[in-house]
């Protein structure tokens, strides 16, 4: 029997080249070899405020993103979160064995809260909703991006409290980072990772964007004061041009960039990137020129994953002590 692999992406803006070097790439990779479930995270999004109408059309455009860079829906389950309610169900009951200070000591709530005027108690469970999306299918490899790591090890110490508390229920889920790519940062600022919710014009490379737009992204992206590529004295901003391109096309390599300078550096860049997106922004049109095809898709995932969450939540409540029809 195959192992079982969960991961997700939030649809709480437009997906960028961290989300698909650091997870949707290597999901494609490996997903012949695993069972797995790729999930939209649509209640995770909703910790901070979404506007619905805009948070309708991403659920189904990254649904689109997900197929059109390379996850097979016949082969894994493409699911939306909300659509499975094990996942809130069981988020309620790991909160309720999980310790207040382990929640408190997250680096990501930390840093998402102080951008919020008002901190809704969601953006808290945030990492314990996280650990169900796991737990509730029993997964066994978790690929995602160095920035999961600590809600990762958090989600091991949830299963491990409440499988000593209540019985062995859990299987301990491991973290699987891609070899490259596993924290892109953002072009305006080689410093903070590269992410959705932040608001520069200049910080992220959505998956959509035209050819044009990427080469004056990158060729405005923040380097240094240098006139060329030094391998060996590389600034955060070139070295994070470097995996950017790397990853995209593995031929780019420090000995090929070296002593290139910034502006001939940069238009590699670009094309390398252009050229890995194509295939899949060509792939997205096909798909979304289709209307009912990503609906169908969802409630396939949907169908094939509801009984693996079911019968988690039935052992949950069982080791609880909580309330279970017997039919
Ligand atoms: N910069 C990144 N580099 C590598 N991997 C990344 N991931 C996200 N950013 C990078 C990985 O993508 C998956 C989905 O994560 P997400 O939906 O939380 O993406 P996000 O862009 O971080 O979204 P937000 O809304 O902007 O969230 P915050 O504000 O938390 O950053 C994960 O596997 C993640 O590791």
């Amino acid at each position: 029997m195959k192992a079982r692999v969960l991961s997700g992406v939030q649809p709480s803006g437009q997906l960028h080249l961290g989300n698909y070097l650091g997870a949707l790439k290597n999901w494609a990779e490996i997903q012949s070899d695993y069972e797995s479930i790729f999930c939209i995270v649509d209640l995770h999004a909703i910790t901070v405020y979404q506007d619905p109408q805009e948070l309708t059309s991403k659920i189904r455009e990254t649904a689109a993103l997900f197929i059109a860079a390379g996850i097979d829906p016949k082969e894994s389950s493409i699911v939306v979160q909300s659509s499975v309610s094990g996942h809130a169900e069981l988020a309620w009951m790991l909160t309720c064995v999980t310790p207040l200070g382990w929640l408190n000591r997250m680096t990501q709530f930390k840093a998402k809260a102080e951008k919020q005027a008002t901190v809704g108690a969601g953006l808290l469970q945030y990492p314990v909703l996280m650990a169900a999306d796991i737990l509730v299918y029993q997964a066994k490899i978790v690929p995602v991006g160095e920035d999961q790591s600590q809600h990762l090890e958090l989600a091991r110490d949830i299963a491990q409290r409440f499988n000593s508390m209540y019985g062995a229920t859990f299987i301990m889920p491991e973290t699987r980072l891609p070899a490259v790519g596993a924290r892109i940062m953002g072009l305006d600022d080689p410093t903070t990772k590269m992410s959705k919710s932040a608001t520069g014009a200049n910080h992220a490379i959505a998956l959509l964007d035209e050819p044009g737009v990427i080469r004056k992204k990158i060729a405005r992206a923040t380097t240094d004061s240098e006139p060329a590529v030094d391998p060996e004295n590389m600034g955060p901003g070139v070295a994070n041009l470097l995996t950017i391109a790397h990853a995209c096309d593995p031929s780019v390599t420090k000995s090929v960039v070296a002593g290139m300078r910034y502006g001939d550096f940069k238009k590699l860049v670009a094309e390398a990137v252009i050229s890995r997106l194509k295939p899949i922004q060509q792939k997205y049109r096909e798909i979304t020129a289709d209307a009912g095809y990503i609906d169908s898709v969802l409630v396939e995932g949907q169908q094939r994953v509801l009984p693996i969450a079911e019968d988690t939540i039935k052992k949950v409540k069982t080791a609880m002590g909580l309330y279970v029809a017997r039919r």
